[in-house]
């Protein structure tokens, strides 16, 4: 037995990508040429496979980490290599193993076809299969437009299939697809004819002879290792892990262990939507799944339908008064505005975390039914007591925040009222023994939510220390999914920076989260007369499939009483 570094191989033109799934852990066993981990920049992405046979030993890389070609994705256990220091092993320096599936990445960007004409010219366009590399006769697996369809440069256009990537061919201009010249199975080759465009046409390359160095990287094919190719791993590490935030749905025992088949703009778009993947059965060819999957495993889901995606084809939604089936809500589309006509403006990208969350908290925002309780506590006495300890604690280094109390409340309330304390799945309610509250936690680059484990089963001291240490791990972007994943319960506080009540958004699947702003004092009636007290005002979301109004009342003036007279968390 003898230590291997497993390296990023040769990823051609891309200088540094995003590891966004980790597709092993220590203690699994590989074979050469098994996916470890799938890497994602703005155009691709790609998963790495493995040039030797052996057990994991250490994982290098985490979620959201940057690699290159030659850093280091983990150590393997290689039986039969010489017992020594680590090796480096890349697949081009293990002679024993095969090449990785990355040629696609490799190869150049697509050349502006022959056929294109200057930019901006009028009437049919001709837009034809690029440079794709070494790849012949590749298959047509997605047709992802349709005839009368407005189409931007760089759109995909179809998904096209080797046996070892697959890659979204884009379109060259812009336009209407007048037609579609190719379809499902077809075997296609560069320079073939996709799509006759017609109306703007503008070109992503004024002519050939600006290809290829001229050519944007933007137009460079979207590759993926095929999926099917890779051997089996476990369900769970093939999920998409977002990690942000929980996803909604849990991941249920997943039936096939094989690696989810999609094309890398089916990926994300299942990320965005935190659909596991390893959930759906892909329609397409191969069981590949495709846009149309993840849409309807959503649409089920949003159905209330938490059964498998095979299940629910069997029994479709019911169908709403309103004519459309209720499930696709049916909207408006998003507004399109020109603002520079008012004004000025600058576009920003938002960041991996905003993006992430906001698919999340837009998930949960459509699919909980959520009502907000407001209530006050009265902390005067606990606010006493916290700056107290505070100094008579000052040496330890350890500030005692509100947000401790607030956490180890949360406790005692979820104690008493365990069906908050739950997630649904399916008809079912599961109700958890265990504590761990999370806490929203504002940073630079968007909202994360760390948990505090078993808080049942520590001080305000420990809660307090762990708080600041997952605070600071969230600011510097340093939080692993592990720090992310189990809660039960959320706390939102603005209580450091103002306001009086909201509507905090719960975090699926968990059904309710407490808002808390910043107290203040305020003229309390005691029977007699007004009295400075200070007020905590709390904001309690919950879902109202398992919590009713008057359990979600007591909760809250529960949580109150706790506040108010801080011996209740002995009982
Ligand atoms: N009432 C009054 N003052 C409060 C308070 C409350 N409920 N909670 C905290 N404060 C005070 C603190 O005592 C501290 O004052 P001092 O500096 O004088 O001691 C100050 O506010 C700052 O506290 P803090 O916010 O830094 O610390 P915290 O432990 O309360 O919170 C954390 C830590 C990570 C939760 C916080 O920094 C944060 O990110 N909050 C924002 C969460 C958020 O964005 N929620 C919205 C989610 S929905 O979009």
């Amino acid at each position: 037995m003898a230590l291997v570094d497993i390296q990023v191989p040769d990823i051609g033109d891309f200088d540094e990508v995003t590891v966004i799934e980790l597709l092993v852990k220590p203690g699994d066993t590989v074979t050469a040429e098994q996916s470890l981990i799938t890497v994602e920049s703005d155009k691709a992405s790609m998963e790495i496979p493995s040039s030797h046979a052996g057990v994991v030993k250490e994982v290098k890389v985490k979620l959201d980490d940057k690699v290159r070609q030659g850093s280091v994705v983990l150590t393997l256990e290689v039986e039969g290599a010489a017992e020594s220091e680590p090796k480096q092993a890349s697949a081009q320096a293990a002679p024993a193993a095969e090449a990785p599936k990355t040629e696609a990445p490799a190869a150049p960007a697509p050349a502006a076809p022959a056929a294109a004409p200057a930019a901006s010219a009028p009437g049919p366009v001709e837009v034809k299969v690029p440079d794709i590399g070494d790849f012949k006769d590749v298959v047509v697996i997605e047709v992802l437009v349709k005839t009368g369809d407005t189409v931007k440069v760089e759109q995909s256009l179809v998904t096209v299939e080797s046996d070892k990537a697959s890659m979204e061919i884009p379109s060259s201009h812009a336009g209407v697809i007048r037609e579609l010249k190719v379809k499902l199975g077809d075997t296609v080759n560069i320079g073939d004819l996709l799509a006759i465009l017609e109306g703007s046409a503008t070109a992503v390359t004024s002519a050939p002879a600006a290809a290829p160095a001229a050519a944007p990287a933007a137009s460079a094919p979207a590759a993926t290792v095929s999926a099917p190719a890779a051997p089996a791993t476990s369900a769970a590490a093939a999920l998409p892990a977002t990690a942000q935030t929980q996803p909604a749905h849990e991941p249920m025992a997943a039936t096939s262990t094989s690696l989810p088949h999609a094309s890398p703009s089916v990926r994300k778009f299942a990320r965005e939507l935190g659909v596991p993947l390893a959930e759906l059965k892909g329609s397409g060819p191969k069981g590949r799944i495709t846009q149309d999957d993840v849409q309807a495993f959503t649409k089920a889901v949003m159905a209330g339908d938490t059964r498998t995606q095979a299940q629910s084809a069997k029994t479709p939604a019911p169908v709403a008064s309103g004519g459309g089936t209720g499930a696709g809500l049916d909207l408006l589309p998003w507004p399109k505005v020109d603002f520079t006509k008012f004004g000025p403006v600058e576009r920003q990208p938002l960041s991996r975390i905003k993006k992430i969350s906001g698919a999340n908290l837009h998930r949960n925002w459509v699919m909980i039914p959520h009502v907000c309780n407001h209530d006050d506590a009265d902390i005067t006495e606990l606010e006493a007591f916290r700056v107290q300890m505070n100094k008579e604690n000052e040496k330890s280094g350890v500030k005692i925040t509100m947000l401790a109390f607030l956490i180890k409340a949360s406790v005692a309330a979820l104690k008493k009222f365990p069906q908050f304390n739950a997630s649904l799945d399916g008809d079912q309610l599961v109700l958890k023994q265990y504590f761990n509250i999370a806490f929203a936690a504002d940073t630079p680059n968007g909202l994360v939510v760390p948990v505090i484990k078993d808080a049942d089963k520590k001080g305000i001291i420990q809660i307090s220390q762990e708080m600041g240490e997952l605070a600071k791990k969230a600011r510097d972007g340093k939080l692993g999914p592990a720090d992310m994943q189990g809660a039960c319960f959320t706390i939102s506080s603005l209580g450091g920076i103002g306001g009086r009540y909201f509507t905090p958004i719960i975090n699926a699947p968990e059904v309710a989260i407490m808002g808390v702003c910043k107290s203040r004092i305020e003229p309390v009636w005691d029977g007699k007369a007004f009295q400075p007290r200070l007020m905590q005002p709390l904001s309690l979301s919950w879902d109202h499939r398992v919590i009713d109004g008057a359990a979600a009342a007591r909760f809250n003036a529960y949580f109150g009483q706790v506040l108010a007279d801080f011996r209740r968390v002995m009982l």
